[in-house]
């Protein structure tokens, strides 16, 4: 298999009527480093998947960031842009792509050693962001997020060649066992689930408010949750969540009065820039798959790098 420029396709998925299971050929991490995360820490994350880490940022620096993304999600001017997805209630804005263009805090924060550090030493090499988000999921009306692989869509419909790719979630609110938290599969990453269906054109304008192509079929989902449990990624505003980009999540509906606005930023490893999307289409927009490959830099802390 390969893409329309013939680069090999490791990972073919969306091209047969059965989703498969298929190995990941690809390391989980991309050094030996021991900082800033420990051999014991990165041999969990090599296992699982997966690190948390309470409060790494403190209720003060949250605060600034939630009154931020408030600003932001208020103001009647930007809701018309294209980088504010709504949910298919057309009411609540579900995510709001780019955040790190739209807020100069929220840049300075996915440059902030304190996430950016982990993510070099993983990946192995600079980084840029592929892609940023808040998800607000809003209290009463946030709406799911169905169980997927980020990175089966960013190789299908972004052209990401290789697993050498970090999700890290920044909780901007309690994060409760009962508002719709993160959900993760442990172990889920190290398998690369190849899904059924064809990718419809300009299939983001559906799959960001609700994801059908791209999700593993039922059998194999429960064979995986079977194996590998299900982990929750609850905990207080500032607490963090690195993910690998292939390991399969979720979350819930919150039908809580309580939000639980998250978030996320992608980083990518310089050396896994995007090549043509293996689905065949044409590339996604920029806002959600960025094709600027520019590293980021460091900062010491966002709040005194902020304008
Ligand atoms: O398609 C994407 O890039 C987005 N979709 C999901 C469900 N997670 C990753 C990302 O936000
Ligand atoms: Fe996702």
């Amino acid at each position: 298999m390969t893409n329309n420029k013939s680069e090999l396709d490791f990972y073919p998925t969306r091209v047969d009527s059965e989703s498969k299971i298929l190995p990941r050929t690809d390391p989980v991490i991309y050094s030996d480093s021991v900082s800033p995360l420990s051999k014991e820490q990165t041999s969990f994350f090599e296992e699982n998947g997966y690190l948390i880490f309470e409060s790494l940022f403190s209720l003060e620096e949250v605060k600034k960031l939630f009154e931020e993304l408030a600003a932001i999600s208020l103001d009647e001017s930007k809701k018309t842009m294209p980088q504010f997805i709504l949910e298919e209630t057309e009411k609540d804005v579900r995510s709001i792509f780019e955040i790190h263009k739209i807020s100069n805090m929220f840049d300075m924060l996915c440059q902030d050693k304190r996430i950016s550090d982990v993510a070099r030493q993983l990946l192995g090499s600079d980084i840029y962001i592929h892609q940023s988000r808040v998800n607000l999921k809003p209290g009463f009306d946030g709406k799911e997020f169905y169980w997927h692989s980020d990175f089966e869509t960013w190789h299908s419909e972004d052209g990401m060649p290789n697993m050498r790719a970090i999700s890290c979630s920044i909780g901007l609110t309690q994060n409760y066992e009962f508002n719709g938290p993160l959900m993760v599969i442990p172990g889920s990453h190290k398998k690369f689930v190849s899904c059924s269906g064809k990718t419809p054109s300009d299939h983001y304008k559906q799959s960001l408010k609700r994801q059908e192509i791209g999700t593993p079929d039922k059998q194999i989902l429960e064979r995986m949750a079977l194996d590998g449990n299900i982990v929750s990624a609850k905990g207080d505003p500032g607490t963090v969540i690195f993910f690998d980009c292939n390991i399969m999540h979720g979350s819930n509906g919150n039908i809580t009065p309580y939000p639980r606005s998250n978030a996320f930023f992608v980083f990518n490893s310089v050396h896994n820039q995007l090549v043509e999307p293996f689905c065949g289409l044409k590339p996604r927009p920029d806002y959600i798959a960025s094709r600027d490959f520019t590293p980021i830099g460091s900062v010491d802390n966002f709040l005194t790098n902020s304008d």
